[in-house]
């Protein structure tokens, strides 16, 4: 899916600012059929953001069920052309109106989704756009939860992941016009030769040929150009393979980007679109990690958007924030947990040469190890009712729509389908074959895994053989051996070694860290002191260092975040390695010595 663009032949305009909004606690708007006028007590909210913070009565931040946007929009400058109504995000699924007409609705509360809407907005100046964003978790969800309804009709939400579940619309809003006849979809394949950068392409086209074009006055040519803007290669047809002598390799040390211009001309009609590529390989090579075929190992974060206020809204300042910070400590890679990030980070990342494991928003599928904060009677995962065939639907869905947005970015080296299921039961396996299968199906040029769980050790777990990379999110000294980091040490050592015998595949250890309250000291370090989070870290930085397939370090967070209510969590989970204002905690200044020594020059 392509991203909305300014080029000649479109436009993409952000319909982002105040919208009208409100909460539906009763789910009348339906029946009462809101979008058909005002809304009722209508009141200003902004897109994008998060609405939760941004109230102050806590039955509307934990507000569960509908709550309606409604905006007006002026028709699109150039008439005759098709326009396209796109929601970069709703959370976590939504409907859509334009005036009083349903347009259609959506699943998944992070990937994008649009409307052709040409035929309303014809022959009127503006329309009404009214949108019905439904924030329920519920077992035929990614990511999973259970809504509970008391007698007075008011209704909990509860979930079985680490992170609040801030909702809306959290990403822009569009409204883009194409030709009719237009370029639907762009796919491309790099490889490296020696010297000699090989991209492959598909171009989809879509929308009615006009009358009477022949095939001569129908043709599509591309044209890759490098940074400067000069031709370096071309092709014509939908489908083709461009050579690049002496191409430059995208690598975090020079993530050189081209820039891959297609055109489709139909009789007097023309559209263009224009993709950054990045020229790439990455492979796994027994125990190795291969980037244009040398060893790379990734050092970084798991990460989530997360700010006071916005929630989860997508802030260019906040992004540009966080990628300084990663520059300054010297990282060179991040895991969008547990959800597929806003695309304007992914083409970030590509512009500074970040390496990103990409995960689709399937955190939870695990009900025994939130069994005391989130109770279920019955605690197995993968069985009917709970996590099942229908779960499984939705979860493949997801994925489809991860890849088919994500796929052309070179900053994306890996695709994670989920965060720490619980594959310790037999009943996991079908359940994630069908998931590595399709993953694999729909992009063969990148490894896929899954951020495994502690509980799932290599005896127990069920799975892992089925993909390319071990991801694992490891807590010695934090939850098991709390404290005592030499017991720690020895453990996660031991653990490692087992895996790296067991598969032989590369080992990205995903997530592991400990809570520090920005402020706390302590001599010696004990939990929750920045001493104690800083000497964790090192300890297990020394263990990679000693674990030669280990080729991946995320600590586990990149900034602390805010997080469902609990006795477990302070205001959120401090695991951050930057407060959630974005300043450094002690162990910042570790990993700077650790990490930039290593980074490319320059960062
Ligand atoms: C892991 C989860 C992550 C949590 C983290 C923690 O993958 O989402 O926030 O632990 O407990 O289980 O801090």
């Amino acid at each position: 899916m392509l991203a909305p663009r300014w080029t000649t032949s479109r436009t993409a305009r952000r319909l982002d600012g105040l919208w009208d909004f409100a909460f539906d606690p009763e789910s009348r708007g339906v029946a009462e059929e809101w979008w058909r006028d005002v809304l009722p007590g209508r009141r200003p909210m902004p897109v994008p953001a998060s609405y939760n913070d941004l109230v102050v009565s806590p039955d509307e931040r934990e507000h569960v069920g509908d709550v309606w946007y409604q905006t007006r929009v002026v028709r699109p400058e150039s008439p005759g052309q098709r326009t396209v109504l796109r929601f970069d995000a709703a959370t976590h699924r939504a409907e859509v109106w334009v005036d009083d007409t349903r347009v259609g609705d959506h699943e998944g509360g992070y990937t994008p989704f649009e409307f052709d809407i040409t035929a309303l907005v014809a022959g009127a100046d503006s329309v009404r756009v009214t949108i019905r964003v439904d924030n329920r978790l519920t077992m035929r969800s990614i990511p999973p939860g259970i809504v509970d309804t008391y007698d007075d009709g008011r209704r909990r939400q509860r979930y079985f992941h680490d992170f609040y579940n801030y909702a809306g619309l959290c990403r822009s809003a569009w409204l883009v016009s194409t030709p009719r006849r237009h370029i639907a979809d762009i796919t491309v394949r790099t490889t490296l030769e020696t010297g000699c950068g090989v991209l492959s392409y598909e171009i989809e086209l879509a929308g009615p040929v006009p009358d009477h074009l022949s095939d001569a006055e129908s043709r599509t040519t591309v044209v890759l150009r490098d940074a400067a803007g000069a031709p370096v290669a071309a092709a014509e047809g939908t489908s083709g393979t461009l050579r690049i002598e002496g191409a430059r390799p995208w690598s975090p040390e020079s993530p050189y980007l081209y820039s891959f211009e297609a055109r489709h001309e139909a009789g007097d009609e023309h559209d263009v679109y224009s993709l950054p590529v990045g020229i790439r390989t990455i492979r796994v090579d027994g125990s190795a990690l291969l980037l244009n075929g040398e060893p790379i190992r990734l050092r970084g974060f798991g990460m989530h958007e997360d700010a006071a206020w916005r929630g989860k809204g997508h802030d260019d300042s906040r992004m540009v924030r966080d990628f300084a910070l990663m520059r300054w400590i010297g990282a060179n890679s991040f895991r969008t947990s547990h959800y597929p990030y806003a695309e304007e980070v992914l083409d970030l990342a590509d512009r500074l040469g970040f390496l990103v494991i990409d995960e689709a928003a399937a955190v939870g599928l695990n009900l025994s190890l939130n069994a005391e904060r989130v109770h279920v009677d019955d605690t197995r995962t993968f069985r009917p009712g709970a996590v099942d065939d229908d779960t499984l639907r939705v979860h493949l869905q997801a994925i489809r729509e991860l890849v088919a947005r994500d796929k052309n970015h070179p900053s994306v080296v890996m695709w994670s389908v989920a965060n720490e299921p619980d594959t310790t039961e037999a009943a996991s396996r079908p359940y994630f074959s069908a998931l590595a299968a399709l993953t694999r199906e729909l992009d063969d040029t990148r490894p896929v895994g899954f951020a495994n769980v502690a509980l799932a050790t290599p005896e127990r777990d069920h799975v892992t053989d089925l993909f390319d990379v071990i991801l694992l999110n490891r807590y010695f000294g934090w939850y098991a051996d709390a404290g005592d980091l030499v017991v720690a040490e020895r453990n996660l050592e031991e653990e490692l070694r087992l895996w790296a015998r067991k598969h032989g595949k590369p080992i990205i250890v995903s997530e592991f860290g400990a809570d520090a309250i920005a402020g706390v000291h302590s001599l010696p370090a004990q939990m929750w002191s920045e001493e104690f989070q800083r000497d964790l870290v090192a300890t297990y930085l020394d263990v990679f260092a000693r674990v030669d397939e280990v080729v991946g370090e995320h600590v586990w967070n990149f900034a602390d975040f805010a997080t469902m209510q609990g006795t477990n969590r302070v205001v959120g989970n401090r695991k951050g390695v930057f407060s959630r204002e974005r300043e450094p905690k002690a162990v910042a200044y570790l990993l700077r010595d650790r990490w930039a020594a290593k980074s490319p020059p320059g960062q």
